[in-house]
């Protein structure tokens, strides 16, 4: 049996991380049987969710694990596509998961209204006379992280622009297909989903979710990927 270590369904989202819900799509597009464990980010190898447990393998990294079902279960999520569509497929995943992954960073753990919105609830099991220490020692950390990374050091409307631009690719890009590359889904959607539905999230106000707010392709595309893949949303 395949276990996902995840930190369970948030924000009326499959899991608040984007890292996570691409790899449970991955996982519902592959037709594996799996199970999901809330409890496992204390022993996560790189600090991070997801890993998944795969008998006696541990694999950490959304990335490395789509290449372990791909290796170990031969499953290619890519089958119909040729290499120029791979590599495109390829460049859209990195531009979701380092650059627009950081502006939903920012959003949701920058802007106090935000913060107390969501994230706070994570703090929730910390005893209540030092939740809010942890909470603000977390909160400097990733304030430290979007500034090594540098999309923190951007003024909000240059923000907000990057935001617009990866925005307005993924939707020229996916235009009137029924998937992000064509008529069937490949790897690449499980990306794709797990990073627009979470910019998308009702629950927080951010200049990413006004950007695809401004796209009906990419809010009909979702809703056919929840359909499909997490009905129960
Ligand atoms: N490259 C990793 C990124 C995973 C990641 O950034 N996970 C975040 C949640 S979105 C995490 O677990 N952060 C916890 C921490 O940094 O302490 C992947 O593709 O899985």
């Amino acid at each position: 049996m395949l276990t996902l270590y995840t930190f369970g369904p948030a924000f009326g989202l499959p899991d608040p991380s984007p890292f996570v819900s691409k790899t449970l799509t991955m996982l519902k597009i592959s037709g594996l049987e799996f199970e999901t464990n809330t409890k496992g980010f204390n022993k996560a190898p790189k600090g991070k969710l997801p890993y998944l447990k795969d008998g006696d393998q541990i694999i950490a990294d959304s990335t490395f694990i789509r290449l372990h079902l791909e290796s170990k279960h031969a499953i290619d999520f890519d089958k119909d596509l040729d290499a120029s569509q791979r590599a495109t497929a390829w460049a859209f995943e990195k531009l979701c998961e380092d650059h627009l992954y950081w502006s939903i960073v920012h959003s949701r753990w920058m802007d106090d209204d935000n913060f107390n919105a969501g994230p706070i609830k994570f703090f929730d099991s910390a005893p209540k006379l030092i939740r809010p220490v942890v909470a603000k020692m977390v909160r400097r950390k990733i304030a430290a992280n979007l500034q090594g990374q540098g999309f923190g050091r951007h003024s909000s409307e240059e923000r907000a622009l990057l935001a617009k631009k990866g925005v307005t690719a993924i939707a020229d890009y996916l235009g009137d297909k029924p998937y992000f590359m064509g008529d069937t889904v490949t790897g690449i959607d499980a990306t794709i989903f797990a990073f627009t539905n979470g910019g998308l999230c009702p629950q927080f106000k951010a200049p990413i979710r006004d950007a695809l707010e401004g796209h009906a392709n990419i809010k009909a595309y979702n809703e056919r990927m929840k359909a499909k893949y997490f009905p129960e949303l």
